[in-house]
């Protein structure tokens, strides 16, 4: 299959200016009739050709006429329509199968046949699976959508748009039309039809619109809506608040649905969500899982001024619509929670999926070059280094400059499909400021490597920064150009005060913003009373890895000194680096004294918030410990990580684990104020080194926890400690999970996931296990990433076995579930990348199960694109 390449758009031949679908609904049959009218955008005439995929086509006809069939072609997945004219009208009838859709692209039925409802999914090309039409997301029209159904089967009728009227008709069937005032591209499109309960409330935007807020789901979950319904509400005060963007539609539905390929989509004026990140209550929601309802919520929220009022021009374009609202999706949950606890996560999550990515066989620019199939590129790279490109622009511009850019940016295209060029041209245009040497982040794969050395000269009381960039070289990159890097720093003295900057001459405060553009500068500052210790990249300025010779002493200076939250733990996050380098065998080495010695006078000091001191007392996971190995042998790295936690345990020790952990069980409060939240946070992690200390006392409490539990987060901390050490009482406690949410799938998920991340050789007989459970099915996403996604993707020791059996257990399973739901599949098997640094005996029989699944015929386009990539 040849790619498609960025250098080849070109402007469409034709355009739709509107268009009027009628969809009479059926579960296994729904016909779909579209009225379309072109526009020729050229000055010679072009052939009108459409796309569309899996149709079977009843009727066509242009301009109220009946066409021959010497007048089309349609072949390929492509209409090809002769006679076509500035302003005629193509009418088309379709038949899809929506019950046989199991790809969850296109139009499908979630749930059964009986209660189940039909629904869409159209982004990225989904459009195409329901009729035919230019499905790209520059092609902007007005949507009319009339959807007629059969009313027992199917008594709730939704579009996106505003409602335009219902009636009856014949036979028991009822009809509901939407108009959408608004023009967008295909992707946007939604339809949901079937037995839906909700739950609503009335909101008056900033500029007096007043608009219904409507959340749907099947009835027995409808109760769960409501911490979303707040989370939406909070989302549309901030953006008017933050960035003077209002709702723009009468009505605004929400749809829960249990099957979906991804987190939730942002259809215009109907967004859709995987039940996953709407559905909230305590006694089947964790803390961290309220926490992403929210950001969800708020992501699809934002989307509609980012992504739908401006669109993309085209898919290389992903990330001006998704890095732009992962930011802002970022901002809005730090100032509803802590800002730092949340730096501290954006951060973890880009070190532990982008910068893996960005580092081997798939990666890519932000922007792509090319692609084979667009589904595979919405990556950690699109969405999470995306969004740190736009962190490091508001960075550039400040809080007032960036707002300003947003408004022109939003005054400039709206309505229409934008490019990352015009996005920094606007942010540029309103500041003054040329931007465009960005781009390069855009344009460029790999993960830049900032190095810093400093050096000191006592007699003229100035210290030297020398900062130079390296970027390796990535899949069809070979070379690589400097970028902007921003670098947050501030100096401190060797008692911990942080020290006043003088640079070129002028006082600068306590912080200042070098931006190193070039392979290497240096930087002076002046009147530097003692040889100071520099933090750097504070608040993560850029998403770089630095490259600092920093001492054990001066990391925990750092760890205890440093005023911010961020920097703070990104100091001990590097300690925790050294140390684990440093352990040979059981004897304590000063990097992992330091360590210790530095969190447990922290864990001692009682004034530190307890949620940011569980996050201190947490080392980096396995996978970035993995990340900066060039021989990775993930049993061996578990082993060491353990024993890295065991020392800080000791140093701690027991006494002091079991009195933190009295202290922290007591507050038997399950509310979800940032305290409640710290507390059980601070308990989890608390409980998890003293298991490594005392199992038996360890796994008692954790028996004792999970039965007098009342929310999810302690009882799901209590199985997941029993369940990791394979403790005794690990047994009664499955069971009994699994009996009380039989009926819960979300929660029955996380009963999946926790064995599947039991560590090291027994993980395998566990999947293999889990298999054989009635609830356990391929077809469902959220199951299947329940199991195969928490085996291999989140548990190293488990997956990477050296006898290969875990990689061949995993392609099996990828070549059933390709037949089944391609996206899903070639999700999963990015977790074969960086089988190329295994150790030797890994890399073979990594190598041979996946030449073996490359070899099989009738490989979807998404597996085989993610197999070619990841061999290469
Ligand atoms: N914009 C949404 C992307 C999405 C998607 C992409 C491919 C296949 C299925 C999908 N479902 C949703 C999600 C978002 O970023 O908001
Ligand atoms: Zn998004």
């Amino acid at each position: 299959i040849t790619p498609i390449r960025l250098h080849d758009y070109r402007r469409p031949a034709w355009t739709v200016d509107t268009i009027e679908l009628d969809v009479d609904l059926g579960i296994d049959a729904t016909d779909i009739t579209s009225r379309l009218t072109l526009r020729h955008g050229g000055t010679q005439t072009t052939p009108l050709r459409l796309d569309g995929e899996g149709l079977e086509l009843l009727a066509i006809s242009l301009d109220g006429h009946p066409l021959d069939p010497s007048h089309y072609r349609h072949e390929d997945n492509v209409l090809e329509v002769d006679g076509a004219r500035d302003g005629s009208v193509l009418e088309t009838r379709v038949r899809v199968k929506p019950a046989a859709n199991t790809t969850l692209e296109g139009l499908y039925l979630s749930g059964s046949r009986e209660t189940g409802f039909l629904l869409t999914q159209c982004e990225a090309e989904g459009f195409r699976h329901i009729t035919f039409f230019p499905d790209r997301p520059d092609v902007l029209a007005r949507y009319t959508v009339t959807l007629l159904a059969d009313r027992a089967r199917f008594p709730v009728l939704l579009a996106g748009g505003n409602p335009d009227g219902t009636g009856e008709l014949a036979e028991g069937r009822h009809w509901a039309r939407f108009v959408d005032t608004h023009p967008k591209p295909s992707y946007l499109f939604a339809l949901v039809a079937g037995r839906l309960e909700n739950i609503q409330r009335d909101y008056i935007t900033a500029n007096g619109r007043a608009v219904k807020l409507v959340m749907w789901s099947e009835a027995n979950v409808i109760d769960r809506c409501h911490y979303a319904l707040d989370a939406l509400e909070r989302s549309m005060r901030w953006d008017e608040r933050t960035y003077g963007r209002n709702y723009d539609l009468d009505v605004f539905h929400v749809v829960a649905t249990h099957d979906f390929n991804m987190g939730a989509m942002e259809n215009k004026g109907l967004n859709i969500f995987n039940a996953k990140y709407l559905l909230a209550d305590p006694d089947s929601s964790t803390d961290e899982e309220y926490r992403a309802v929210e950001a969800v919520v708020a992501h699809e929220y934002f989307h509609n001024w980012t992504g739908n009022r401006v669109t993309c021009r085209d898919w290389f374009q992903l990330s001006l619509k998704e890095g732009l609202t992962v930011f802002r999706e970022q901002q809005f949950s730090a100032d509803m929670n802590s800002p730092s606890l949340k730096r501290i996560e954006d951060v973890s999550l880009l070190r532990r999926t982008q910068f893996p990515e960005d580092a081997g066989p798939l990666a890519h620019p932000v922007r792509p070059s090319e692609y084979r199939e667009i589904n595979n590129f919405y990556t950690a790279t699109v969405y999470e280094k995306g969004s740190e490109l736009v962190r490091m622009l508001a960075g550039r511009l400040g809080q007032e400059g960036f707002r300003r850019g947003m408004d022109v940016y939003f005054e400039r295209h709206d309505g229409s499909a934008a490019t990352i060029e015009d996005f920094l041209s606007a942010l540029g245009d309103a500041n003054g400021i040329d931007l465009m040497p960005y781009l390069a982040w855009y344009a460029q794969a790999g993960t830049p490597h900032l190095h810093a050395q400093g050096e000191y000269d006592a007699a003229r009381r100035q210290y030297t920064l020398t900062l130079s960039q390296h970027t390796r070289a990535t899949p069809g990159q070979p070379e690589k150009v400097p970028v902007p890097i921003p670098v947050k720093l501030s100096l401190f003295d060797r008692d911990g005060r942080v020290l006043p900057l003088h640079i070129n001459g002028h006082a600068a405060g306590t912080e200042a913003v070098v931006v190193v553009d070039m392979a290497s500068q240096h930087v002076v500052f002046h009147d530097v009373a003692t040889e100071p210790v520099p933090s750097l990249l504070r608040d993560f300025s850029a998403p770089v890895v630095l490259e600092y010779d920093y001492s054990p002493a001066e990391l925990a200076l750092l760890l205890t000194n440093d005023a911010d939250g961020f920097n703070r733990w990104e100091a001990g996050q590097q300690l925790a680096v050294l140390a684990f380098d440093s352990l040979h065998g059981n004897a304590e080495t000063d990097a992992c004294k330091a360590w210790c010695d530095a969190l447990t006078a922290l864990f001692e000091h009682h004034a530190i918030d307890d949620a940011l001191l569980a996050d201190l007392l947490t080392p980096p996971g396995e996978i970035e410990f993995a990340d900066r190995q060039s021989e990775v042998d993930p049993a061996k790295i578990h082993a060491q990580r353990q024993e890295l936690q065991r020392h800080l345990a000791k140093r701690i020790g027991a006494p002091a684990l079991l009195a933190r952990y009295r202290a922290l069980a007591s507050h038997t409060s399950q509310s979800l104020d940032a305290e409640s939240q710290a507390r059980r946070r601070l308990k989890r992690r608390v409980l998890e080194l003293l298991a490594l200390l005392d199992a038996d006392t360890a796994h008692a409490l954790a028996a004792q926890q999970y039965e007098s539990a009342v929310g999810m987060t302690d009882r799901l901390t209590a199985l997941g400690v029993l369940v990791r050490d394979r403790a005794p009482q690990a047994a009664a406690a499955l069971a009994d999970f699994r009996r009380r949410y039989a009926d819960n799938p979300l929660a029955l998920d996380k009963w999946f996931a926790v064995q599947a991340q039991v560590p090291g050789e027994p993980a395998l007989a566990t999947v293999k296990s889990l298999e054989s459970d009635p609830a356990f099915t391929l077809k469902n996403p959220n199951r299947a990433r329940a199991v195969l996604g928490a085996f291999a993707s989140n548990n190293p020791s488990g997956f990477h076995r050296a006898d290969g059996e875990g990689y061949r257990w995993l392609t099996e399973r990828l070549a059933e579930l390709d037949a089944l739901n391609p996206q899903i599949a070639a999700r999963l098997a990015t977790a074969f990348n960086g089988w190329q640094r295994l150790e030797p005996v890994r890399r073979e029989v990594a190598h041979a199960a996946l030449g073996e699944l490359a070899q099989r015929q009738g490989l979807s386009r998404n597996l085989g694109e993610i197999i070619g990539n990841v061999l290469q």
